[in-house]
């Protein structure tokens, strides 16, 4: 007998289909980029997200838990393995696993009836051009930036150019103060907090742009596609390039720019789509063999294997009660005809390698 956690996540598999280990995927849904959805569309996927912020939480309760909803789910099991999850050989696999449980649920539990879109943001570059990508529409997007509030002088993470760090002032989550439960960094006993947002678009500007994607494309194996994300001078200093990527989001979202608690802006979700495309680009390019090409430390930042050895395809992955645990092979193919694994999505358009 399972524990009503795990019969509740097989229940919700039952109801929502294409997460389901093993399934075989016959119509994938397809992702797009947030700025080609409809109006309609755009609204439809805010609303579902709305509802996740406001359905109630699976993970069991324990005291001053800041654990409310099915948001904070996926929120509080991001905090929990954040060091088992970043820096390491799987951090793509466990976020491509962790966005489409998102997609999932948005899905299964809030009626939503697309795909998680995804935010391509090299269209929003050069910098200049950051502050007004559509993602960051105060209508039919999910608003701007927080007003300035100044730093810590002392900080030596603290990002150059940087103009915000305040609560995001329009937009569907301006003006609620308790939008964020858990956090800062490891906590997760309540603690409600608006959203802040601190954009760079200096860094944007720097590590968004096109270029940075073909170079990561032009990698031959994933060891090289994580390296070459290393090799961001913010990734340098935090330690892993995809985080690299991912912190850009740390860049311009306060909650985003905590390593533990990014997933606390929505906007998480179409960034982290978008990382898991560049990935999917570029295992295209090569499918036969970048269907099982994984590596990188199973231990945080261990790339000398000092301390374990690199990830297989079956190291098991985990998001908590929200879906059933995976391995990394699961997770390799998003989608195809006749593929049987634990992902049934595709991508309108994938990035092509330029010559
Ligand atoms: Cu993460």
């Amino acid at each position: 007998m399972g524990s009503p956690k795990s019969w509740l996540a097989v229940a919700l598999l039952l109801v929502s289909g294409p997460l389901t280990s093993a399934a075989v995927c016959k119509t994938p849904i397809v992702r797009k980029e947030w700025r080609t959805l409809t109006t309609p569309e755009k609204s439809s996927y805010i609303a579902a997200v709305q509802c996740l912020l406001t359905t109630p939480s699976l993970t069991p309760p324990f005291p001053s838990s800041g654990v409310l909803s099915r948001y904070d789910d996926l929120l509080y099991t991001h905090i929990q393995q954040t060091f088992s999850i970043h820096y390491v050989g799987h951090f793509l696999a466990w976020h491509r696993f962790f966005v489409a449980t998102h997609e999932n649920m948005l899905r299964a539990e809030c009626g939503y009836t697309g795909a998680q879109p995804y935010w391509d943001w090299t269209l929003d570059t050069p910098s200049s051009q950051f502050t007004s990508s559509p993602i960051f529409d105060p209508v039919t997007g999910f608003g701007g930036n927080g007003p300035y509030v100044a730093g810590d002088p002392g900080n030596p993470f603290a990002v150059p150019g940087r103009t915000g760090g305040g609560c995001v002032t329009d937009g569907p989550f301006a003006g609620v103060e308790d939008f964020v439960h858990l956090g800062p960094a490891a906590s997760v006993t309540y603690n409600p907090q608006c959203l802040k947002r601190d954009f760079s678009p200096y860094f944007a500007g720097r590590y968004l742009g096109a270029n940075q994607t073909q170079a990561t494309l032009a990698q031959g194996t994933l060891g090289g596609l994580t390296g070459r994300w290393r090799a961001g001078r913010a990734l340098r200093r935090r330690g892993c390039m995809g985080v690299a990527i991912m912190e850009l989001g740390g860049l311009w979202v306060r909650q985003m720019g905590d390593l533990y608690v990014s997933p606390a802006d929505p906007i998480f979700f179409l960034h982290h789509a978008n990382l898991d495309r560049v990935w999917w680009s570029w295992q295209k390019l090569d499918l036969t063999v970048r269907l099982t090409d994984i590596s990188g430390p199973i231990v945080l930042m261990d790339y000398a294997n000092e301390h374990a050895g690199n990830v297989t395809l079956d190291f098991p992955l985990t998001v908590g009660p929200s879906a059933p645990d995976v391995t990394v092979g699961d997770v390799m193919n998003i989608a195809g005809c006749g593929h049987t694994g634990s992902l049934c999505y595709q991508y309108d358009h994938v990035y092509t390698l330029l010559a």
